[in-house]
């Protein structure tokens, strides 16, 4: 009897796990972001929609891409054509923070956008048939940053952040940066100042850091921004804020005298 019991208490306690929403991220050297959900655990119920804020603790957001045509509404920009119901405009999945009025509860519940350090994503779904379904486990949308960072994705609080096919479904979130999940790093440079990346910091990155902010010309600022087409070289950018400046320049010949004649450091393995 106390046996059977037991098992009906296990049974109830594996019954009652909390269903939970997972968001990861993933990454390669050269600053692309990959964020992929997890929704197995509540399925065969779905998220219906994802506002989520994407928010770095440096730098720049450059671009963003979705990854999944099945979150393909974009409730803050789609227009639909009042005569004939059909779509006009699809819009974009970053919500437009320049619609709202300065100082308003939306200006300020929204992310500025590209080439900011944050970001809100509207990303909703809407299918007829299981067979065309969002799967419960995929990626959903990927960005890239211009230099290291960690990287936090945190629920919309204006939008109610994400919300399920069954509303009232209670679950909990977990993404980087968010409770105990730590936020995620992003490496995309590892020796800031070695920007030939030959291993050592010398008088040949000085000369190439002179030469990116001779060719930008005054005011001497190389951005890494959206719709940029030269190379960017995070390594130049050793503060890490998005841009290459003066002040980059400064950081690189302090490090060189720091270390006097001849002016060589070797990176960190
Ligand atoms: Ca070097
Ligand atoms: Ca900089």
């Amino acid at each position: 009897m106390k046996k059977s019991v037991l098992a009906l208490v296990l049974l109830l306690l594996v019954a009652q796990a909390p269903a939970e929403l997972k968001m990861t991220c993933q990454t390669d050297s050269a600053g692309e972001v990959t964020v992929s959900y997890d929704a197995s655990s509540m399925d065969p119920n779905l998220v219906r929609i994802f506002t989520l804020d994407v928010i770095l603790d440096n730098n720049k957001i450059k671009t963003l891409e979705t990854l999944n045509p099945h979150y393909w509404v974009y409730p803050g920009s789609i227009v639909i054509n009042e005569a004939t119901g059909e779509i006009d405009t699809e819009g974009s999945p970053i919500a437009d923070r320049s619609q709202y009025e300065v100082g308003s509860p939306a200006y300020e519940g929204t992310r500025p956008g590209l080439d900011s350090n944050s970001l809100t994503i509207e990303m909703g779904s809407l299918y007829v048939g299981e067979a065309n379904a969002p799967a419960s486990t995929d990626d959903l949308f990927k960005f890239t940053v211009c230099n290291n960072c960690n990287v936090r994705i945190i629920p919309n609080e204006i939008r109610d952040g994400v919300v399920m096919e069954k509303p009232d479904l209670v679950f909990d979130f977990n993404s980087p940066g968010v409770g105990n999940t730590p936020a995620f790093y992003v490496s995309v440079c590892s020796c800031p100042g070695d920007i030939d990346n030959s291993g050592q910091i010398t008088l040949a990155d000085l000369d190439a850091l002179v030469n990116i902010l001779v060719t930008a010309g005054p005011p001497f600022i190389a951005h890494c921004q959206a719709g940029w087409t030269g190379t960017y070289f995070p390594c130049a950018d050793l503060d890490a804020n998005g841009s290459i400046t003066l002040s980059d320049l400064d950081a690189l010949v302090n490090i060189l005298c720091a270390a006097g004649p001849p002016f060589v450091v070797d990176c960190l393995q």
